[in-house]
């Protein structure tokens, strides 16, 4: 079946109405490594139709949006909300506005964004200050559907990523670690682990040490963090995530902006590229490793948006050496370049 309304209608009390759906969900759990006692797997959110986990939540907003007649919805984002509810409206044929903060969006989620005609307002403040005003405005208008994660509906919806993983795995995961920016997805989980009933796993919520509103248990006014997707500093659903962490037994933890990087160049150099928010979750999983603070088991971190969302911070690590060539020399280079081990990456 195609998309996960159709999968897990009976977990998402929709009733029947309409799915609109571009076939999201269905991630791969990638097996990455053996750490001892300790299985990684990587959920490749980034797979999903628009490149983030977004698309989970968006198809159930927007679904409900279409049926209740609205005239068109409404977001704030960093970039990826943007992307899919634009995608998403364009889908069910309604008009989309996404607010976004002024030049802190990368290119290629408003062009995802303007490419779906989405229209595209930006402010001078930051994500939080875009938040409160759209919310804001939503609940004046009342015929525009909010489909940021206070809407109850983008929550159920991205739920279903903790569904897959039991599915997959056979049980819970011992440990899940992702990336908290605005806390509704680490918040989705918990409720997700929960409503299949079969156990919650330890929740790590994994932030930008600029933009780490959880870990410092109070909001920030100016989060700062080359993960432009997780630079927020008031996140909305801080009261949820924090009882995830709590009955779950996890913790937040915050990574440098270099951690970040580190990590995006590691997991780039095993064949897995994902946008610096997602690379947070890896950055932290390393760190709760060199702690010894992760159980045994089944480890899964999310990794929440591909790599192609951002062309441009990969380039902070991206050897970008070329070899000057020509078809006579191609041979004795190639042959070169294999003694001397440079066509293997660095781990
Ligand atoms: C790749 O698009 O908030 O903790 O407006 O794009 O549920 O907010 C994006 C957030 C992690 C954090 N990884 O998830 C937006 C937006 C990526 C993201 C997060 C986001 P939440």
């Amino acid at each position: 079946m195609s998309g996960i309304i159709e999968r897990y209608r009976a977990y998402l009390d929709l009733g029947d109405i309409p799915a609109v759906t571009l076939g999201e969900g269905g991630t791969p759990l990638v097996h990455w490594a053996t750490w001892g006692i300790q299985d990684i797997y990587l959920k490749l959110e980034g797979t999903n139709p628009t490149g983030s986990f977004k698309d989970r939540g968006m198809t159930v907003a927007v679904s409900v949006a279409k049926a209740q007649g609205a005239r068109g919805v409404i977001c704030a984002s960093t970039g990826n909300t943007a992307a899919s509810a634009a995608a998403y409206a364009a889908r069910a044929g309604l008009p989309a506005f996404v607010v976004v903060p002024e030049g802190r969006v990368t290119r290629e989620k408003m062009m995802q964004a303007l490419a779906h005609g989405a229209k595209t307002l930006s402010v001078s403040g930051n994500f939080d200050q875009a938040l409160a005003a759209v919310r804001r405005l939503a609940q004046e208008r009342g015929d525009i559907a909010l489909v940021n994660s206070v809407n109850p509906w983008r929550l159920r919806g991205q739920e279903t990523g903790a569904y897959e993983i039991v599915d997959e795995l056979g049980a819970p995961p011992a440990a899940l670690v992702l990336p908290v920016g605005n806390a509704g997805n680490i918040s989705a989980y918990f409720h997700g682990f929960r409503r299949y009933g079969r156990g919650i796993p330890q929740m790590f919520g994994i932030q930008a040490a600029g933009a780490a509103a959880m870990v410092e248990g109070r909001d920030l006014e100016n989060p700062e963090t080359i993960a432009t997707a997780i630079r927020i500093g008031k996140p909305a659903s801080r009261h949820l995530a924090q009882e995830a962490v709590l009955v779950s037994q996890g913790q937040f933890l915050a990574v440098s902006d270099q951690d970040i990087l580190r990590a995006q160049q590691e997991l780039a150099h095993g064949g897995v590229f994902v946008e610096p928010a997602s690379a947070t979750a890896y950055a932290g999983l390393k760190v709760l490793r060199d702690r010894g603070a992760l159980p045994p088991g089944p480890i899964v971190a999310i990794l929440t948006g591909t790599g192609l969302k951002d062309g441009q911070t990969p380039f902070q690590w991206i050897d970008q050496t070329t070899y000057p060539t020509s078809a006579d020399a191609l041979g004795s280079h190639i042959e070169r370049l294999l003694e001397e081990g440079a066509a293997r990456v660095a781990h």
